[in-house]
């Protein structure tokens, strides 16, 4: 029973490996006192498929801060992201080198005066790492309950955020869901998205999704995009 049931999970790895699915999960963790911070995966991903997939996702933040020069800390600073820059997809057309994601953070949300801001960059390089950086990082303050002062306005000194990435591939740059063929179901996801910016339907990265990415979804038409 052990051996079969082993052999099945075997033959199902395999077969992930070969059509395209999840490739990659991992854990990172960046902090910085205001300065420029990099994090680079520990695994290479396939760097030759079509299509990359990644979801980022903070499961942690805290920081220390500082009233009128004395030191404080820690806060659990996690609520005070905004919940859409908590987790997030990118998507980025293949072979690598790639850029999957690339975006400016603010928290918390403007208007409120931010306790941090960056520009965030998640790229893959032609050997199929990955790397993410923090860059432009801006310190703010922030309202924390600080016994026995209150609530009070602190300057923040530290930001520390971690979570995990997952990274999924794709062999050909039309199989939109990741599941190893272009069919039907690519094409109802691209027909969805019409006319939209949706990263998902925009196989050709122009930031929109119109005849010209049908155009390659439709000459992939039926393909089973397998890596082997
Ligand atoms: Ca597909
Ligand atoms: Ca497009």
């Amino acid at each position: 029973m052990r051996s079969a049931h082993a052999l099945a999970i075997a033959s199902l790895a395999l077969t992930g490996a070969a059509m395209g699915g999840i490739d990659a999960t991992w854990p990172f963790d960046l902090e910085t006192t205001g300065s420029d911070v990099t994090w680079d995966s520990t695994t290479a991903i396939n760097p030759a498929a079509g299509r990359f997939k990644f979801v980022y996702e903070i499961t942690a933040a805290d920081a220390d801060g500082s009233l009128g020069g004395l030191p404080l800390g820690t806060f659990d600073v996690l609520s005070m992201i905004p919940p859409e820059q908590l987790s997030d997809v990118g998507y980025a057309q293949g072979p690598a080198p790639v850029t999957v994601w690339s975006s400016h953070i603010d928290a918390p949300a403007p208007p409120e005066a931010p306790a941090v801001s960056a520009d965030v960059l998640i790229t893959v390089d032609g050997s199929g790492f990955a790397h993410m950086s923090m860059t432009n990082v801006t310190l703010g303050t922030a309202t924390v309950n600080v016994p026995p002062f209150g609530t009070v306005m602190i300057d923040i000194t530290r930001i520390h955020m971690s979570g995990t990435i997952t990274a999924e591939v794709a062999a050909c740059a039309a199989d939109l869901n990741i599941d190893g063929v272009v069919d039907t179901a690519d094409l109802g996801i691209l027909l969805g998205q019409f006319g939209t910016d949706n990263e998902q339907g925009d196989i050709n990265d122009d930031d929109v999704v119109d005849t010209a990415d049908l155009g390659i979804l439709l000459g992939q038409f039926g393909v089973v995009c397998s890596f082997e």
